[in-house]
Formats: structure tokens, sequence, C-alpha cells
């Protein structure tokens, strides 16, 4: 049942494109996580496939981060199985040989964020209603050093301070300004804009930029792989405490009341 994922693959050009469809709010759930990493090792091994390009389905987001409902009132065998999950899929997304283009259609907090920070080239829609950013201290929770880590290799380390700390979501303006994204374009040319970004990476003699990326990106992803299980650990402990689940609670409650 691969449905919260569309691949669609364009084989003349050798580049794919990620829809992500998981409503309402494309939240990286442990089925999506599952399911978009199924379609990711086929891309992977698909030697016609160059170049991908993550995007939403849905206009207005592009992920709302991780599911806040994973993390809330399960058990820590259900943590473990879905911490598992959000490192394998961004080891697999940061250190891919594709060249990774993240077409930005809407907003995009905390993972959602983090999703994009796994891309080569950042493109999104120019909509100041939108906003991107590692949140995470909103909600009363902390950053896993990694996402720490894939931040400051993006944007550097007094930026990334302020932004962890104050968990600040930015404009797509201020996101452009500090490095965050690469490129605004109004809505609808998003998606064109990252096909012909695409075709000018995949110019590039293959092997030599895929090395370049591994030469940067390995000593990152390194870190993590090192230490997998004490980062599981880190995290089960630590979404098990009461007081944070109390947070997630709160910050669940907030999100619905702001509706009504
Ligand atoms: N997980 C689960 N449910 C969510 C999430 C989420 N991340 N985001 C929104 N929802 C739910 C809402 O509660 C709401 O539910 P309901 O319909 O039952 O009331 C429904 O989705 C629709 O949401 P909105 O009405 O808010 O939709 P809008 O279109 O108005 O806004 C946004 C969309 C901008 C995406 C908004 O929903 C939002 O800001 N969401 C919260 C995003 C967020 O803060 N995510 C952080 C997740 S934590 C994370 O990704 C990293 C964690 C690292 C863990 C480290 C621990 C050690």
């Amino acid at each position: 049942s691969n449905h919260r994922v569309i691949v669609d693959m364009d084989q003349s050009l050798g580049v794919a494109t990620i829809k992500i469809k998981n409503p309402p709010v494309n939240s990286l759930s442990l089925e999506l996580l599952t399911e978009f990493l199924i379609g990711w090792e086929k891309l992977e091994n698909d030697k016609s496939c160059k170049g991908v390009i993550l995007t939403s389905n849905y206009p207005k987001i592009f992920s709302a981060g991780l599911d806040i409902l994973e993390m809330c009132g399960k058990n820590a065998a259900h943590y473990t199985e879905y911490w598992k999950a959000v490192q394998e899929l961004w080891l697999k997304l940061y250190m891919s040989n594709m060249v990774v283009i993240a077409a930005i259609n809407g907003s995009s907090p905390a993972g959602g964020c983090l999703l994009a920070l796994t891309s080569d080239y950042r493109v999104m829609a120019d909509n100041p209603k939108y906003t991107i950013g590692l949140n995470e201290t909103l909600l009363g929770i902390v950053a896993p050093f990694w996402f720490k880590d894939n931040l400051v290799n993006t944007i550097g380390n007094r930026a990334s301070e302020q932004a962890l700390q104050l968990g600040l979501l930015f404009s797509p303006a201020e996101a452009l300004k500090i490095g965050l994204v690469d490129q605004l374009v109004p809505e609808d040319k998003v998606q064109s804009t990252a096909l012909s970004v695409m075709s000018q990476w995949l110019k590039i003699p293959d092997h030599a930029r895929q090395l370049t990326k591994t030469m940067m990106r390995k000593p990152t992803a390194d870190l993590l792989l090192k230490q997998r299980e004490a980062d599981i650990d880190n995290f089960v402990r630590f979404i098990s405490r009461d007081g944070i689940q109390k947070s997630l609670h709160m910050y669940l409650k907030a999100l619905k009341e702001r509706k009504e």
C-alpha cells in the first residue's frame, strides 16, 4: 500500500519527483517514513535515476515535521522503532549519491525543515505565510545533535545558535537571507525552477560530484552512525519523561485551539 508517497519518474531526464501525500499536514508518521524509505531505496537502486526532487502534494504545507502523535502516549518499543526510522531516512537522504533538490511549496517546521536540509539545493515558494525552521524548543523538546549539525553545515554556527535556542520559524525572505534556502520563486514556479536547477547539477561529471558530496557530508553522518544506539536510547529516555509528554500534549492542544 504505497500511497503516502507518490513517485513520478521522468525516464528521459533521469529525474524522479517524490510528492509527500500524508493528509492533512504531511506529518512524518511511522507509516509515511516506512513508505518513503521503500520508495527511496528503489530510486537508489535504479541506475537511470540521477536526481530526486522532494515536494509536497499539498500546496501550503511541505511537511509539518515529525508526527507528534508518534511521540505521545506510546511505549518505549514504539519510540525505538519510530526513532530508528527517522535516523534511517535522514542518513539515506543526507548521504544520497543522487542530486536531491527540495521544492518547498509550503510551511516546513521542525522535521519538515530537516527533510529539506538533507537536499543539495532548496527552492522555496515566495509566500510570506509560509515558514521554515527548527522550532523544537517551542515544543519543549531539543533538536538532536545531527539536526543541529545539518543546520550548522548549512547556515553556520552563530545563526544556528540563535535559530535553535529561540526555535525560530523564518519567513521565506529571512530564510533566503541566512542561507536556509537557496532561492525564492513564485509559487507556480517552484517545480519548474527545481527542474532547471537539477539539469545544471546533472551536467557535472557524476562521479566527481558524488565524491565531493561524500567528502563534505560523511564526517557529519559518521557522528550519528557511530552512536545510533545511544542516540535512540537518548531519544526514548527523553521523550518518555512526564514533563516532556506534558509539553507535547500542551503543544498539540494549543495547535487545535488556534483554529477555534
Ligand atoms: N504531528 C501531528 N499532528 C499534527 C502535526 C504534527 N507535527 N502538525 C499538525 N498536526 C495536526 C493538528 O493538530 C491538527 O489536528 P486536528 O485536525 O485534529 O485539530 C491538524 O494536524 C491540522 O493542523 P492545523 O490546523 O494546524 O493546519 P494548518 O494548515 O493551519 O497549519 C502547520 C499547518 C503550519 C503545519 C501547523 O499544523 C503546524 O505548525 N504544525 C506543527 C508543526 C510542528 O511544530 N512540528 C514539530 C514536530 S517535532 C519534530 O519534527 C522534530 C522532533 C525532534 C524530536 C527530538 C526529541 C528528543
